[in-house]
């Protein structure tokens, strides 16, 4: 596997995932109370095998960049790296990355060293795991110039992916990216008897979706990327090269969630916290990474907690009630607090330490405070909740909704990072 690289694109605004993107990339988010959504892609290339990694980043990419640095870091004999190629002003160019495909061909460099033979290309932001070595077995098998891993699904979920239309070899014939009407839909649909006769079970799924992971032969990706200035792969590459090159379908049926919305993001983490969640992180052999931190156990006193992941370092107080939901790093929950169906991420850091406890500051402490009730809800990091706070939506929705402090995203209230709420606060 030493002669592939991996590019992970980590650098999309994220505007549908904000306010949790107002202040950090979407692949910095924090998913399951104690990882982030880069550690994925990042864990799923190691687990591979695949450990030259670049990562491509352009917005809030502070925290981001500073989780790799304390992350990923592998022994000098190995030649294994994850490096982060942040755009920037050259020679040859002053503008940002304009699309996935010129973010590339900006770093064509690291791609034009001698000893590359296969280009694996990744996003930051999706939930799943996936042996990137059975894609290149794939690849080498069919005698692919480009794969393009898929996943089958509804027509109904199609508006939101590029879809492909391939042929009994697998071989991709057309592809049509976000397809928006029946018309156009027509013209991708695959017969759910050809899922079926694949090995996978079609269960009335007539559409194949790119999983935006690809894998190119590295001369083929050098030479589209000098040749056109396409922007996007998804957009102009793949409905361009199908026509000129060999674009197989690599066919994926595992978990595979693009944590793109509020709604995407909220749903995904809770999973999480079912008996059987449909993302185990509990695989020995490939174990998915994250930052160590040294932070204690959690500290619980008589509480109730029922399906929920809790992160590492919180204190929770007596009589609280945790059901159906995430609790972050370094959580503060007081007494006779309940939290349900939401996500609380937790605090950067304990109060103690830092400057902000001067005994004049009259805010409520990070964390949440007694007696609060939370219920569908999003909390970012270091906020503090007042006492007896009631955060639910309440039957606002986001059209009828003026508040400064927090929102509401596809019926979810999400508290942005830091909000203060004062004690007794609520819609
Ligand atoms: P989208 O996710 O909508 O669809 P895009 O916005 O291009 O496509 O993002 C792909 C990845 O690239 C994301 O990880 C994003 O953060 C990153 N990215 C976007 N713009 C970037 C830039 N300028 N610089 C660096 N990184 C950038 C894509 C495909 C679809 C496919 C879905 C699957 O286009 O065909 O179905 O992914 O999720
Ligand atoms: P986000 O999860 O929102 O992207 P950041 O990575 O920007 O968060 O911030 C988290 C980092 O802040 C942690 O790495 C932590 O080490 C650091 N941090 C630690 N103590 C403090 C502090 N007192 N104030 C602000 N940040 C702190």
């Amino acid at each position: 596997m030493k002669n592939v690289v991996s590019l992970i694109l980590g650098g999309g605004k994220g505007t549908r995932l904000f306010p949790l993107t107002q202040f950090r990339s979407k692949p910095a988010v924090p998913l399951a109370g104690k990882y982030r959504l880069i550690d994925i892609p990042i864990s799923n290339c190691i687990n591979s095998e695949l450990s030259r990694i670049y990562l491509l980043t352009q917005f809030n990419s502070v925290s981001l960049h500073r989780h790799i640095r304390q992350t990923y870091k592998f022994d000098s004999f190995g030649g294994g790296f994850v490096e982060i190629l942040a755009a920037q002003q050259t020679m040859e160019g002053t503008d940002w990355y304009q699309g996935t495909a010129d973010a590339v061909r900006k770093n064509i460099r690291c791609i034009e060293q001698s000893d590359i033979d296969y280009v694996l290309i990744l996003s930051g932001d999706q939930l799943y795991r996936m042996d990137y070595a059975e894609m290149l077995t794939n690849h080498i098998e069919s005698n692919a110039d480009v794969s393009i891993a898929t996943v089958p699904l509804s027509s109904e979920q199609a508006a939101a992916f590029g879809i492909m239309r391939v042929d009994d070899s697998g071989r991709v014939k057309g592809f049509l990216e976000k397809p928006q009407t029946e018309e156009e839909l027509k013209m991708v649909r695959t017969p759910p008897e050809w899922i079926d006769q694949q090995g996978i079970e079609s269960r009335g799924r007539d559409c194949l979706a790119s999983m935006g992971i690809y894998l190119f032969n590295r001369d083929l990706l050098v030479d589209l990327l000098k040749k056109t200035d396409y922007e996007d792969f998804g957009k102009e590459i793949f409905p361009m090269s199908i026509r000129t090159h060999k674009v197989h379908a690599h066919l994926f049926d595992g978990y595979w969630e693009d944590i793109g919305t509020i709604r995407s993001f909220y749903d995904a983490n809770l999973a999480l916290a079912h008996p059987n969640p449909p993302f185990d992180f509990v695989v020995e052999k490939s174990p998915i990474y994250s930052r160590p931190r040294f932070l204690p156990p959690t500290r619980c006193e008589g509480v109730t907690i029922k399906r929920s992941l809790i992160a590492d370092g919180c204190e929770i107080d007596e009589g609280a009630v945790i059901e159906n939901s995430v609790i972050g790093l370094r959580c503060r929950i007081g007494k006779n607090v309940t939290i349900r169906n939401s996500v609380i991420m937790g605090a950067d850091y304990y109060q103690d330490e830092c400057k902000e406890t001067l005994e004049n500051d009259d805010r409520p402490a990070i964390g949440i405070g007694d007696g609060a009730f939370i219920d569908g809800a999003i909390v970012d990091k270091n906020c503090r909740v007042g006492k007896n706070a009631r955060i639910e939506p309440n039957g606002h929705s986001e059209q009828d909704f003026d508040h400064t402090e927090v929102l509401i995203r596809d019926g979810i209230i999400v508290v942005p990072r830091g909000t203060v709420l004062a004690d007794g606060w609520k819609l």
